[in-house]
């Protein structure tokens, strides 16, 4: 027998909370339509791609008093992109959803994200192999991937391997790209008459895959509370010892959600925040002098120390840095296949020929920077031609170049302090921690709510659950077509139909929240102290979301 942590003793037990119309039960349910959808944007396009799947009605669910057995159905499921907490738990919810609707039928996992579904790895779901994973972080009971699911080779032997296990209905969790896979799935399985939906469910730490339906993303509570615990914890011992300055880079690959709310939570000297660098064309330059100033001032007042947050996909949103990239990411492609540029023996060697292709004002950007980014941003690109920005330090970037700026402003004069710099990175440290309350019932509602939309026939949609700040009783289930939250971009030089990243509003309530403070914050130490995600003890605690679903809901609810 595997020994487990008391901890997981505990969470195995917890029954995860329902909306109240899904916990009468998955045979008690009746489909409310509402009016036709269409595309966030360029309609016309998306439109003639999905020709079977746009246009559908968002959905949602009451419970009713008749109670039937539902036809059989054996459903296969799929874990996709980076981990994020309570992936296991959708399976659960589907899993219970689907035994509840039908004894009979099955529910299989495919292994290692999207390929398994094309290579036929699989496993059969047990209610013995279900309840070793209740409640618990990570996406080890199937694992994940990041293949793209797009040609019609690959939809060709989904569909073999589906109708070899009789599968009727295929559930893709995941974020963006995954969803975006899961759109393309149902329309050809429409497309053939192959008889096989296709279900998504939002996934995510980044938080970046949100709209009205779609509160927000699983996963991207429990991480960021996980995030702000130890930012935390760090501002004490900074507080405490008074020398370091502490350089934290949050993950997120691209959107600053994550870095925003851990902020929020922990209220720390300086945060920046990518959307509003881009809006600003704030050069790498003015960065600098924005957090240099903050360290000067502080260290005026005597404090040598102090905490400064960076979002993960800062790099890309620094407007030279953004053109020098996106040409960096064009001659990678190329270079890929370069016997000079494969066969350099230096790093110098292909620094030297990266510049020689670069165009003259990127490449200027390119050899003003440290060796180490510059050796970073020749590694190897991501499934979508771009720089894995999870590996660029730009926290070691920036620490590099604030320290030349305070030696250049001591040799004036104008600076009288000590900059002892430590930088740090949270990312994978809270992509599969035990899921909060939150996520835990989150999660399972939004994969009791896939089977739901199964059982009524329904394909392009993505499981929905909204009203997440009231109780979960007060939840309400749904699902809206994926098809409305996508629009046109480039991706490898081509204009591809994709779901809509969501970025940080600059107008919205929780830059608001921050941008009101930040001030304070630089100067007077107004830390918080989050502390570890409590499971058990009061609500207070254990069952509050993330400031950035308060402050969006609330707006939402003033603005109804
Ligand atoms: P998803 O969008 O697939 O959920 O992944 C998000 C993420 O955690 C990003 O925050 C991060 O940049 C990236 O995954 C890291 O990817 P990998 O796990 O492949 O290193």
């Amino acid at each position: 027998m595997k020994k487990l942590s008391p901890l997981q003793i505990e969470r195995l037990k917890y029954q995860p909370k329902l909306p109240s119309s899904l916990a009468k039960g998955i045979n008690c349910l009746e489909l409310v339509e509402g009016e036709a959808t269409q595309s966030v944007r360029d309609q016309e396009q998306i439109k003639a791609l999905f020709k079977n799947t746009y246009g559908k009605p968002v959905v949602t669910f009451n419970s009713t008093s008749s109670n039937k057995v539902s036809e059989l159905r054996n459903v296969g499921v799929i874990l996709s992109g980076g981990q994020a907490p309570g992936g296991h738990n959708v399976i659960a919810g589907l899993y219970d959803a689907l035994k509840q609707a039908n004894s009979a039928n099955k529910l299989y996992g495919f292994l290692g994200g999207p390929s398994g579904i094309i290579d036929g790895k699989y496993v059969e779901f047990t209610d013995e192999f279900i309840d070793a994973y209740r409640n618990t972080g990570g996406f080890d009971i199937i694992g994940s991937g990041r293949t793209k699911l797009e040609t019609e080779e690959q939809f060709q032997k989904a569909l073999a391997v589906c109708k070899s296990l009789n599968i009727s209905a295929v559930v893709i969790i995941g974020g963006d790209d995954s969803n975006t896979n899961a759109a393309l799935l149902a329309e050809w399985f429409v497309k053939n008459n192959a008889g096989i939906q296709v279900i998504g469910c939002p996934k995510t730490i980044d938080g970046d895959l949100k709209n009205e339906q779609i509160e927000i993303s699983f996963g991207f509570d429990t991480a960021t509370k996980t995030y702000a615990e130890l930012i935390g914890n760090i501002q004490r011992d900074a507080n405490s010892a008074k020398k370091y300055w502490h350089f934290i880079k949050i993950m997120g690959r691209s959107a600053s959600h994550v870095a925003l709310e851990a902020a929020l939570q922990t209220q720390p000297n300086i945060t920046l925040i990518s959307e509003e660098v881009e809006e600003k064309k704030m050069s790498l330059e003015s960065i600098i002098n924005y957090m240099t100033d903050i360290i000067v001032k502080r260290a005026d007042m005597g404090k040598n120390f102090g905490i400064a947050i960076i979002p993960e996909g800062l790099i890309e949103f620094i407007p030279e840095m953004k053109s020098m990239i996106a040409n960096l990411n064009d001659i990678m492609a190329t270079l890929e296949n370069d016997p000079d540029f494969v066969n350099a023996t230096t790093i110098r060697e292909k620094f030297d020929i990266v510049e020689n292709r670069l165009e003259a004002a990127n490449a200027k950007v390119y050899n003003s920077l440290p060796a180490l980014i510059k050796e970073q941003l020749l590694a190897d690109r991501d499934p979508h031609g771009n720089v894995q920005v999870s590996k660029i330090e730009t926290e070691k970037l920036l620490i590099e170049m604030i320290s030349t700026r305070l030696d250049e402003l001591k040799s004036q004069g104008d600076y009288i302090g000590k900059f002892s710099a430590q930088s740090h990175f949270f990312g994978y440290e809270g992509r599969c921690a035990f899921p909060s309350n939150f996520d835990a019932d989150y999660c399972y509602s939004l994969g009791f709510n896939a089977f739901a939309l199964i059982n009524f026939g329904l394909t392009g949609y993505l499981s929905s659950v909204r009203n997440l700040t009231k109780p979960a009783s007060e939840w309400l289930a749904g699902g809206i077509p994926l098809t409305m939250m996508m629009n046109m971009e480039k991706r490898h030089g081509e204009f591809k139909p994709v779901i809509q990243k969501a970025l940080v509003k600059l107008d919205g309530p929780v830059f608001k929240a921050l941008e009101e403070c930040r001030a304070d914050w630089a100067l007077n130490d107004r830390y918080l102290f989050p502390g570890a995600v409590q499971y058990f003890g009061p609500c207070e605690v254990c069952d509050i979301t993330t400031c950035t679903l308060q402050l969006e809901r609330a707006k939402e609810l003033a603005s109804v």
